[in-house]
């Protein structure tokens, strides 16, 4: 069973604040939407576009991420607001924004074509990067990427490392000081035609942190490609009573390397390991209580094999506060060798 539908009943007009950006997990076919409170930036929604849907909410961006949802009924997810969401396009930009974040979504049809895919990733960077620093928006928060046939070689050379390459151009020709603008980010491969990419950035900056476990991304050897991977592993917004973490894709990777090759149960006992010692580091460095994803998180988890399900979901939920909200999605993973990934929001409530 998919767990966290019932947060819609806290989800509104109770007496909670809301940070200036929460997300919500509700059964996709719920007629409820309307009984969500507050207001809709975008909301996202797995598989096929064509599956019976509910209305989206007036508005609001509409994401369609072609990855199978594995083991519940269908959720969908709502990124909020606790006040009015302005929508708008600009090119191929969707956005919806409100004081203080804002939630943009492109995506632009595949190639095969080494070349122009990065050239198109490229552009498609620069002009998010531009736009977000033209509306006052300029901190990014968080980054997704579904990118399709991301271990499928092209010309010599596989799409990840392309995108790698092609997003690092793009950072490089947009901060003069790169690492300090790093987000949250996941990666992830699909079987979609469009690579699709989701950002949310504040007007104000946010924390940036990274993993004592693992060799921070953008200083991996050259192995990994010809341009580093650029993000940070978790970004902390603060919003005055609330705070959200944001955990990027979190794999069996320590140091640098693959870890548990074919074991999907210990490439998942050691991403948490990973997150345990992820915020153990955010917990020391605020003050905030925190002790891996022990406070009812928002949680992704990818795996590239849908019969791994049952050992990987085994010892997360052991481990996850019962109300945690988890979705399990069939996606695939940047390293061959990794089977899966988790990726979570932790909405912080002050600790009294
Ligand atoms: C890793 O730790 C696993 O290229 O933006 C996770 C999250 C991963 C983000 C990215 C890659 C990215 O290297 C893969």
């Amino acid at each position: 069973m998919t767990r966290g539908a019932s947060k819609l009943d806290s989800a509104g007009t109770g007496s909670r604040t809301h940070a200036p950006l929460h997300l919500v997990c509700a059964a996709a076919e719920s007629d409820r939407i309307s009984d969500l409170g507050g207001y809709v930036f975008g909301e996202i929604h797995f598989g096929a576009r064509a599956s019976a849907l509910a209305a989206p909410s007036a508005g609001a961006i509409e994401v369609h991420v072609p990855v199978t949802q594995l083991g519940g009924s269908a959720i969908t997810e709502y990124w909020l607001s606790p006040s009015p969401v302005e929508h708008g396009r600009l090119g191929e930009i969707r956005y919806g924004v409100n004081e203080q974040v804002l939630f943009a979504y492109t995506a632009f049809e595949f190639s095969r074509s080494g070349a122009v895919l990065e050239q198109r990733t490229r552009r498609q960077y620069e002009a998010m990067l531009g736009f977000l620093r033209s509306q006052g928006y300029p901190y990014l928060l968080r980054v997704w990427n579904y990118l399709p046939h991301i271990a499928q070689p092209l010309q010599g050379m596989d799409c990840y490392r392309r995108f790698c390459r092609a997003r690092y151009q793009a950072f490089e020709a947009f901060f003069d000081d790169l690492v300090p603008q790093l987000p949250a980010t996941s990666v992830l491969g699909t079987r979609g035609g469009e690579l699709q990419t989701l950002f949310l950035a504040a007007k104000s900056r946010p924390t940036h942190y990274e993993n004592p476990r693992q060799v921070s991304a953008y200083r991996y050897p050259r192995e990994y490609g010809p341009r580093s991977p650029l993000f940070a592993r978790a970004t902390l917004a603060r919003w005055g009573a609330r705070d959200t973490l944001f955990v990027s894709g979190t794999a069996s990777i320590v140091g640098h390397e693959s870890r548990h090759i074919g074991d999907a149960a210990a490439q998942t006992a050691e991403i948490l390991r990973n997150l345990d010692a992820l915020t153990a580091e955010v917990s020391q460095t605020t003050r905030i209580p925190l002790q891996g994803l022990d406070r009812a998180p928002c949680l992704r988890v990818y795996l590239r094999n849908p019969r791994d399900l049952s050992p990987i979901r085994g010892r997360i939920e052991a481990r996850m506060a019962p109300d945690a909200q988890i979705v399990y999605l069939q996606a695939d993973i940047c390293r061959p060798e990794l089977l899966v990934e988790m990726e979570a929001l932790i909405d912080l409530e002050p600790s009294n």
